[in-house]
């Protein structure tokens, strides 16, 4: 049968770009590393189309500029300044192509471009009536595990959450956040939570590059001993990950070592990892993730669905591309929005089961809650609310 192609004058175009910062509170402190979270910050993007179509997009770090080279302001500006303009009065429906002339004009800024092609594909999704996994080839699963990073700074305290989310059957893959104390409390602090949880869980350790080479090679001994699994990120150099990789008998995660298809090409090269920690946004964005991921399979490391602890937005936007990875041996992260207090969706996304549901309706699947939205918008109703007295002073 014959297909007409839209005619290139009848194809929708983008027609304007909006961007807002919203603030939401976590429901507790988040410790890493390097900062401790009290609240989380998402940059959203709205890409208006001619045909009336508009997609949505989230960019998010942590902890401002503490995790890594864009902030929520430097990617709202990145795309005002610079994507929107390279974007506006072109095909919409051509997301490729213009992400690639977004490309040419804009270096680095990972964060923001996956923001931007997000929304470009949740809007050719909703234009299509297809997933957005559907527009990256297919998904071979409606579901995803979900692990959940106890972060608190207690011990206690995280052992107590670890037994919330076991009898709630929400999370039975822990992850713990270490690094910022001496190597033998942060063992000392794995041990207790995994004695505690025993054979109903699992406990994995990130540690956001804390360590030297050689604490991290007395950790990976120690952590190994005491029956945790995997171990993220402990060093920063990926020369020296590397270098650390199956020497202990315990599996090696690269994170942060990971920003796109050609850094995955070089650890792959040099085998400088069991596992890959994919993550849409550092990548630079759902295509570049998939490349990430066709590389680990290529050089038969492990995959795992990583989180920048983005809100729902760009957890829906994860969740679509690692529904389409052919193995994800260990899983996923994305628990990014039952870290916040809030919700902005019109209806949650669906955990339940130790898994999310990957959204089954056109693009991302998912609505705004405008009227929540409007609400914690950093310049919107509740920042005007908490405004020293200019409201009531005339
Ligand atoms: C990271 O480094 O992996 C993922 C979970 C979490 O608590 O922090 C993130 C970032
Ligand atoms: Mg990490």
């Amino acid at each position: 049968m014959e297909r007409t192609l839209i005619p290139f004058s009848q194809a929708p175009v983008v027609e304007r770009v909006e961007t807002c910062l919203l603030d939401l509170p976590t429901v507790r402190p988040h410790r890493l590393s390097m900062a401790t979270m009290q609240g989380q910050t998402l940059m959203l993007v709205r890409v208006f189309c001619s045909d009336g179509v508009v997609g949505i997009g989230e960019g998010t770090t942590i902890a401002g500029l503490s995790y890594g080279p864009e902030s929520p302001e430097s990617m709202q500006s990145a795309v005002d300044l610079y994507i929107a303009p390279a974007i506006l009065g072109a095909d919409a429906t051509r997301v490729q192509a213009l992400m690639q002339r977004v490309g040419q004009r804009v270096k680095g800024n990972h964060f923001a471009r996956s923001a931007v092609e997000t929304a470009l594909l949740d809007a050719h999704g909703k234009r299509t009536g297809l997933p957005v996994s559907e527009l990256l080839g297919g998904r071979v699963r409606d579901r995803l595990p979900v692990a959940w990073t106890l972060a608190s700074g207690d011990t206690a305290r995280d052992i107590e959450e670890a037994e919330r989310m076991l009898d709630a059957r929400r999370h039975r893959v822990f992850k713990l956040k270490i690094g910022a104390r001496p190597l033998h409390e942060d063992v000392a602090h794995v041990a207790a939570i995994k004695r505690a949880i025993g054979d109903r869980g699992a406990v994995r350790v990130d540690v956001n590059m804390a360590w030297s080479e050689l604490e991290a090679a007395q950790g990976l001994a120690a952590l190994a001993d005491v029956g945790c699994e995997l171990v993220e990120q402990p060093v920063a150099s990926a020369a020296a990950l590397a270098r650390l990789a199956r020497r202990f008998p315990v599996a090696l995660m690269a994170d942060e070592s990971l920003y796109g298809p050609a850094s995955a090409f070089e650890l792959a090269r040099v085998s400088g990892a069991d596992v890959f920690a994919v993550k849409v946004e550092q990548s630079g964005g759902l295509y570049a993730a998939q490349r990430v991921a066709a590389i680990a399979d290529a050089a038969g490391i492990g995959l795992y669905g990583g989180t920048m602890l983005e809100g729902a937005v760009g957890t829906a936007a994860s969740a679509h591309v690692f529904a389409t990875f052919p193995g994800l041996q260990w899983g996923t992260e994305l628990f990014g929005p039952l870290l916040l207090t809030e919700e902005i969706l019109a209806e949650p996304l669906a955990y339940a089961d130790f898994h999310l549901a990957v959204p089954d309706g056109p693009g991302l699947g998912i609505a705004l809650d405008e009227d929540r939205v409007r609400h914690f918008r950093r310049d919107g109703r509740r920042a005007r609310a908490a405004a020293p007295s200019s409201a009531t002073g005339g």
